[in-house]
């Protein structure tokens, strides 16, 4: 396995292991270091690491790891339904199905896989989910990861129905943060912030989970969080970033064909009512979704819908004004 970019070898780097409940792990690996593991339950990522081997994604110490039920952490994917909006269980089925590893699926633009490690995920809908949701569709997930060690996520859902079917969608993504709680105290004379603020969705307008989804308009400032927060923010900017400064840590989180963002913290009263959820923990966790909700997508048969996702993370020197998103956006 050589050491420069250009001879690691991706093919070897993708490593299909078995958990407890006989459920494939795909683990990828990048040449610096990183990795992440996707488990096919759900085609959730369950880890993903850096090239210090520091975890970056919260994973409950109580989640349940006994499907149907989705782990409480990682990157579950909400799909045909966000959240309660429809007739179908809460976040939809596709967080709770095992989908299929696929080996030859309809190619992605070249830039996707060179210089990457990647597995491509199939989830078609059985009988069952057709008496509850009757629509035929192929949903496919690329999970890859970038030799620098960044997180991509390419969703492609496909009509194959005879007939126009919408859904809502969500990367119900929870990130790990060191203190989500604001405070700040003296050390050596000066003031020392802990803080984890959200920069990219100021003054934009935002639907309340907390107040029957009324519309209200987003403050002139970064969002910081001081009490229990579930949001969907509309008609977002193509990048984001989350600041954790007692870490010097920046998550840095670029979309495509998701013009939503989900913010949601349990803080400590849902926390302690949540079975899959330790009583402290919403201290350490942040999800911030890339989601298309408030207009669900509509595709007419043999239409196929594309929603990316690519997570980075850089030190917190970064601030939104230097993100510039146009090398993300595709021609
Ligand atoms: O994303 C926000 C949200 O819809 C919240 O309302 C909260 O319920 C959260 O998702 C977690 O949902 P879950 O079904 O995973 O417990």
């Amino acid at each position: 396995m050589g050491h420069s970019a250009a001879v690691w070898d991706h093919k070897a780097a993708v490593e299909v292991t078995k958990d407890w409940n006989g459920i494939d792990q795909v683990v990828l690996r990048s040449p610096r270091g990183s990795s992440t593991r996707v488990s096919l339950h759900g085609g959730q990522v369950i880890s993903w690491r850096n090239d210090q081997g520091e975890e970056l994604l919260f994973t409950s110490s109580k989640a349940i790891f006994k499907p149907p039920k989705a782990m409480r952490g990682g990157i579950p994917i909400c799909f045909p339904q966000f959240g309660n909006r429809g007739s179908l269980e809460q976040h939809g089925f596709a967080r709770n199905r095992v989908w299929a590893i696929e080996e030859n699926p309809p190619p992605l633009h070249p830039n996707d896989s060179k210089g990457k490690s990647f597995v491509d995920l199939l989830l078609k809908p059985s009988e069952e989910d057709l008496k509850c949701w009757p629509h035929s569709f192929e949903f496919r997930l690329r999970v890859s990861l970038t030799s620098d060690g960044d997180l991509v996520l390419i969703s492609r859902v496909r009509n194959i129905n005879g007939k126009p079917f919408s859904f809502s969608f969500a990367y119900h993504s929870y990130l790990l943060v060191s203190d989500i709680r604001y405070s700040s105290c003296t050390y050596k004379h000066s003031v020392v912030f802990s803080e984890v603020r959200i920069e990219g969705l100021e003054t934009l307008d935002y639907l309340d989970n907390l107040c029957h989804k009324e519309r209200f308009t987003e403050q002139g400032d970064a969002i910081t969080f001081e009490s229990e927060i579930d949001r969907v923010y509309l008609s977002t900017p193509n990048v984001i970033a989350v600041l954790d400064h007692e870490r010097k840590r920046t998550f840095v989180i670029r979309k495509e064909g998701l013009p939503d963002v989900v913010v949601w913290n349990p803080w400590e009263k849902k926390s302690k009512a949540m079975m899959d959820f330790g009583d402290e923990e919403y201290k350490q966790m942040a999800c911030v979704d890339g989601a298309a909700i408030e207009k669900p997508i509509t595709l007419k048969p043999g239409e196929e819908w594309t929603g990316r996702l690519e997570i980075s993370v850089v030190p917190s020197s970064f601030c939104s004004e230097n993100l510039d998103p146009s090398p993300f956006l595709r021609p």
